[in-house]
C-alpha cells in the first residue's frame, strides 16, 4: 500500500496571542474550528519583507527595484548603499514616506471632496435625503471661508438667508481642492503664529489635490533628490489633509448630519443579536450610512423586518462608519479593522455593506461560507469576487439606494444557519465629543473656573493632554497597544482625545465610561472626571475628526495661559498599533502642527538612520513637534509624558 502524505496542518494563530479582546479570541477560535482563514491566520505564514517595512526598497522606476538593505550591525563610516540611479537609502526613505502621506491625504480628502459634494446637492436642493441641519455649524464655519452671514441694506445689518449662506459655503469648500491660486482657507484657523512658522518655513498648501500631485511628481525617478526637500513637500501635503481636507469633511458632515453631542451605547461584537436582522456598515463615509440609519429606523422597515420573523433591525458599525454613526446616532460599535472578518463569523450577518477605506477583499471569502450578503457602494471600491452584490450608492436617489441594502439583510435573515455564535462581551461607552462639548462640559469656556481644561492644566490636576489615535495592525497583539498606552496615560493623569481604531479599542474595554476615573485614573484626573462627569478618555470621532483634535489644541492655547502656539502644550500624539497611509499623513500634520508623535509596532523609515534622524529629532527645532518610535506600549506612553513634562517645565508649571 502507498503510504498517503499525511497532509500538514496548516499554520494558524494562536487566539490568545493575536488579540487582548476575549470576544475576538473566541472569534479566531471558531473560525479555525470551520476551517476559514482569517487575517491571524495569514499573518502567521505571511511575513513583511524587512527591506520594504523599513523604507529601503524602491520601485519608482523599471531598472529597480533596487534594495538597500541595512548591514547587520548598522553603517559604519560613510553610507554607500545607492541604486541604480545613484538614489541614496534618504532619498528612498524619503519618496516612500511622502509617497505614503500623498496616499492617506488623498483618502481622506477624497472622503471629504464627496462630502461636499453632497452638500452641493444638498444647498442646491436637489436631493431629498440630506439637508442643512446644524445651522449653528454652518455660520460658525462659514467666515472662516471667507463666506459673509450678514449682509447691509439701508445702513442697517441683517441675518443672510441660510440657504444662500450654505450654497456660497459649498462653492468655496468645493474650490478647495482645485484652486489656481491663493493658499487653504482653513490654515488661518490655526494659532496665528502656527500659521506664520508654515509660511516661513514654505509649507503653506495651495490646494488639496495639488500637494498630492506634486508628491507624485516629485517622487518620480529623477526629480527631488534631497530627502529634507523631499519632506517640506510631505509636510505641506499633510497640512492639506489635516486642515484641508480632513477638517472640511468633519465640519461639512457636521452640517449636514449635526455635530455630535456625548451619548451612550455600547461596543465589541457582542452588540449583534441573535433574534434580530444583523447589518453591519463597514467603511468611512458617513453620507451611505446616515442614510441607512435612517432607513433601518423607520416604521416601514421595522415593519417588513417583523413580517421576516425577526425582532428588530440591530445596526453596527466597523472601523470609522462605526464612529461616524456612534457619534451621531448612539448605533453601537461592532469592532475594529481586525474584527470584520469576525463579524461575518458570528454567522449572523445577515448583511455586511461597505463603502471606501479599510475594508479587508477577504471579506468576500468568508461571506461565501456563511449566508452574508456582502454589498459594496462606491464607485470607486469594487471586489472581484462573485458573490459581492454592488448597489451604487447615489445622493439622488439616496433612500431608495439605502432601502434596497437594508431589505436584503431583513430577506438573508431566513437564510441564516444554524450555527450561530455571538460573543457574549460588549461593555457600554459614551461617546461624541468635540470641541463644543469638551468646552461645555469643562465648565462652559476653556479657561477661568475650577472646571476648564486649561486651569486643570495649569494646576497640575490634569498632567497634559495625549490624542492616542489609529489603526489596528495584525503585527501586534491586537488591542493590547492601545488600551495599554492609554492606561499608563490616564494613570499619570493625561487626559486621552481618542479617534478611529484606537476609539473603538477603548469602548471595548469599557474606558470610555466615567467609571474609568475611579478605577484607572491617578488622583488629579480621577477628581476631575469625577466633579464634571466625563470619562478620562474622551472619543472624539472617526480620522477625518483628528481636525477636532486640532482644532481643541488651538482652543486650549487661544484660551491662554498655555503658551501662543499649539507647540508649548503640554500635549503629545500618538499611534500605537498603526498600519495605514492615512496615519502616517495624520501623525506628519499633527508634528507639522507642533506635536511630538510616537508611532507604535513598526516604522517605515528604520533603514535608513540619517533621515530617520531627520524625522526625530531636526523637525523639534523646526516645526516644535517630531515623530518617534516605541514598540513597548509602558515605554510608548512614558516617553509621551516625558514630553509632556518638558512643556509644563517650559511653561513654568511644573510643581
Ligand atoms: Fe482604518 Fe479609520 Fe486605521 Fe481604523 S483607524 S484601521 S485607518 S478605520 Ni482610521
Ligand atoms: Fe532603482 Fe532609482 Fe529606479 Fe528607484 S528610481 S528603482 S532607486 S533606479
Amino acid at each position: 500500500m502507498a503510504e498517503e502524505k499525511k497532509a500538514k496542518a496548516p499554520k494558524v494563530a494562536d487566539p490568545v496571542a493575536a488579540s487582548y479582546d476575549v470576544a475576538t479570541q473566541e472569534m479566531i477560535k471558531r473560525a479555525q474550528d470551520l476551517g476559514v482563514e482569517t487575517c491571524f491566520d495569514r499573518a502567521v505564514t505571511l511575513k513583511p519583507c524587512n527591506i520594504g517595512a523599513t523604507g529601503i526598497c524602491c520601485k519608482n522606476c523599471g531598472m529597480g527595484p533596487c534594495r538597500l538593505p541595512l548591514p547587520k550591525g548598522g553603517i559604519e563610516g560613510e553610507d554607500t548603499r545607492k541604486g541604480i540611479c545613484g538614489a541614496s537609502p534618504n532619498t528612498i526613505a524619503a519618496r516612500n514616506f511622502i509617497r505614503m502621506i500623498a496616499a492617506g491625504a488623498s483618502a481622506h480628502s477624497d472622503h471629504g471632496r464627496c462630502v461636499a459634494e453632497v452638500f452641493m446637492s444638498a444647498a442646491r436642493k436637489e436631493t431629498d435625503a440630506y439637508q442643512i441641519k446644524d445651522i449653528q455649524k454652518l455660520l460658525q464655519i462659514a467666515p472662516c471661508l471667507d463666506v459673509a452671514i450678514t449682509v447691509e441694506k439701508d445702513g442697517e445689518v441683517l441675518d443672510r438667508d441660510i440657504d444662500e449662506i450654505a450654497l456660497e459655503v459649498a462653492e468655496v469648500a468645493l474650490n478647495e481642492w482645485g484652486k489656481a491660486e491663493g493658499e487653504l482657507k482653513y490654515l488661518k484657523r490655526a494659532p496665528a503664529p502656527r500659521y506664520e512658522l508654515w509660511k516661513k518655513m514654505g509649507v503653506l498648501p495651495r490646494n488639496i489635490d495639488r500637494e498630492v500631485v506634486e508628491i507624485m511628481h516629485r517622487t518620480h525617478i529623477g526629480v527631488d533628490q534631497d530627502y529634507k526637500n523631499l519632506m517640506k513637500q510631505g509636510t505641506r501635503c499633510a497640512i492639506a489633509d489635516g486642515w484641508g481636507g480632513s477638517m472640511l469633511a468633519t465640519d461639512l458632515q457636521d452640517v449636514l448630519f449635526g455635530t455630535p453631542y456625548p451619548l451612550q451605547s455600547e461596543a465589541n461584537l457582542g452588540v449583534m443579536k441573535k433574534d434580530h436582522v444583523n447589518l453591519v456598515i463597514h467603511g468611512h463615509e458617513p453620507v451611505l450610512s446616515e442614510m441607512i440609519v435612517a432607513v433601518a429606523q423607520g416604521q416601514e422597515m421595522i415593519d417588513y423586518c417583523k413580517q421576516a420573523g425577526a425582532k428588530g433591525i440591530q445596526l453596527s458599525g466597523i472601523c470609522c462608519t462605526a464612529n461616524e454613526i456612534l457619534q451621531r446616532h448612539g448605533v453601537p460599535l461592532c469592532g475594529t479593522f481586525l474584527q470584520q472578518e469576525l463579524a461575518i463569523i458570528t454567522g449572523a450577518c445577515d448583511a455586511m455593506v461597505v463603502d471606501i477605506q479599510c475594508i479587508m477583499q477577504n471579506l468576500a471569502n468568508v461571506a461565501k461560507c456563511f449566508h452574508t450578503k456582502l454589498i459594496t457602494t462606491h464607485p470607486i471600491a469594487k471586489m472581484e469576487q462573485d458573490n459581492v452584490i454592488h448597489i451604487e450608492f447615489d445622493e439622488h436617489h439616496a433612500i431608495e439606494d439605502a432601502k434596497r441594502i437594508v431589505k436584503m439583510a431583513i430577506d438573508n435573515y431566513a437564510n441564516r444557519g444554524e450555527d450561530v455564535a455571538i460573543p457574549q462581551h460588549k461593555n457600554p461607552v459614551i461617546a461624541g465629543f468635540g470641541v463644543e462639548s469638551i468646552e461645555y462640559h469643562l465648565g462652559g469656556s476653556f479657561r477661568g473656573s475650577y472646571y476648564t481644561l486649561n486651569d486643570n492644566i495649569i494646576n497640575g490636576r490634569i498632567r497634559g493632554i495625549g490624542a492616542v489615535v489609529g489603526c489596528n495592525n495584525v503585527r501586534t497583539r491586537h488591542n493590547y497597544d492601545h488600551i495599554t498606552v492609554v492606561k499608563e496615560l490616564i494613570k499619570n493623569d493625561v487626559i486621552v482625545l481618542t479617534t478611529g481604531c484606537n476609539a473603538i479599542a477603548c469602548g471595548m474595554e469599557g474606558l470610555l465610561t466615567p467609571e474609568t476615573a475611579q478605577v484607572f485614573c491617578g488622583p488629579g484626573l480621577a477628581e476631575v472626571c469625577e466633579t464634571v462627569g466625563i470619562p478620562p478618555v474622551l472619543h472624539v470621532g472617526s480620522c477625518v475628526d483628528n481636525s477636532r483634535i486640532l482644532l481643541a489644541a488651538t482652543e486650549v492655547v487661544k484660551a491662554g495661559g498655555l503658551g501662543k502656539d499649539i507647540s508649548d502644550v503640554p500635549a503629545a500624539g500618538s499611534a500605537p498599533e498603526w498600519m495605514s497611509e492615512k496615519a502616517i499623513s495624520i501623525g506628519q500634520y499633527v508634528v507639522a502642527s507642533g506635536v511630538y508623535t510616537v508611532f507604535g509596532t513598526t516604522f517605515p523609515t528604520s533603514g535608513a538612520p540619517v533621515f530617520q534622524k531627520y524625522l526625530f529629532e531636526d523637525f523639534e527645532k523646526m516645526y516644535g513637534g517630531m515623530w518617534d518610535f516605541e514598540p513597548d506600549p509602558i515605554k510608548h506612553a512614558h516617553k509621551m509624558i516625558a514630553h509632556i513634562d518638558k512643556k509644563r517645565a517650559a511653561l513654568g508649571i511644573d510643581k
